[in-house]
């Protein structure tokens, strides 16, 4: 595992080894794009993919993919390119609607509020509020999907101590 992203690493490790063991569908092995690729030529937008592949609707004020189902605690990971004529299903994807419109107003005017304290110049000192705007625009979702306390705090300060913790917890 790498000093930088243990959990990065983790899943490129575990999603390439399951897609190595899947059945060649075409000439070419199945192309893999990872979410920690910030730029370059590997670069995928996750929240695109997740729109046009019918998966999430994206809100474009906060910056998060939502669900009726999930809301917005999911991660994006991957994409995985096949090689293959793909079924009519996945061509015509409709695009999700908003989940949650009756949200709005509230998470505007807490999102205005957070940009208002500095929450865009300086992210990380706000993290919290951050997750308490992903929790709210989560609120009406049909599972409680919100992420324990160290993992919320793991994502969003990437604290290598926090991830230590939650991982001695599960192997107690
Ligand atoms: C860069 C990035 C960030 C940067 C954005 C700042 C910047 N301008 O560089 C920072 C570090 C702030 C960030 C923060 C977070 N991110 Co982010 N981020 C990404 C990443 C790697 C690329 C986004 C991008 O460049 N898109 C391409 C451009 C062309 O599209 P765009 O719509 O113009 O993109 C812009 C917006 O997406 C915006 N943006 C992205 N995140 C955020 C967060 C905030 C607060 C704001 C205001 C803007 C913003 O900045 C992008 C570049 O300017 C994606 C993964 C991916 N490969 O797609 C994850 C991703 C979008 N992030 C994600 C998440 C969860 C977060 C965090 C919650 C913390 C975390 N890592 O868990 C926070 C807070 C988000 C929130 N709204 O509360 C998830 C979203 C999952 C979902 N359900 O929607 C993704 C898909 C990663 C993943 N593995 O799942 N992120």
């Amino acid at each position: 595992m790498s000093a930088d992203s243990p959990l990065d690493d983790y899943t490129r490790h575990t999603i390439a080894t399951i897609v190595k063991e899947v059945p060649m569908f075409g000439r070419t092995s199945p192309e893999l794009r990872f979410a920690d690729t910030f730029s370059g030529p590997e670069f995928c937008d996750m929240l695109h993919a997740a729109v046009v592949s019918g998966l999430a609707w994206r809100d474009d004020e906060l910056h998060l993919c939502c669900t009726r189902r999930w809301g917005c605690w999911f991660a994006l990971r991957a994409v995985i390119v096949f090689d293959a004529v793909a079924p009519g299903s996945a061509i015509n994807a409709a695009p999700m609607e908003e989940p949650f419109p009756q949200l709005r107003p509230q998470l505007s005017s807490a999102y205005a509020a957070l940009v208002a304290a500095g929450g865009l110049q300086n992210w990380a000192a706000h993290w919290r509020e951050w997750a308490a705007l992903r929790q709210l625009a989560s609120s009406l979702a049909e599972e409680d999907c919100r992420y324990d306390d160290e993992q919320v705090a793991y994502h969003y300060t990437k604290d290598r101590d926090t991830l230590r913790k939650a991982v001695e917890a599960v192997q107690r």
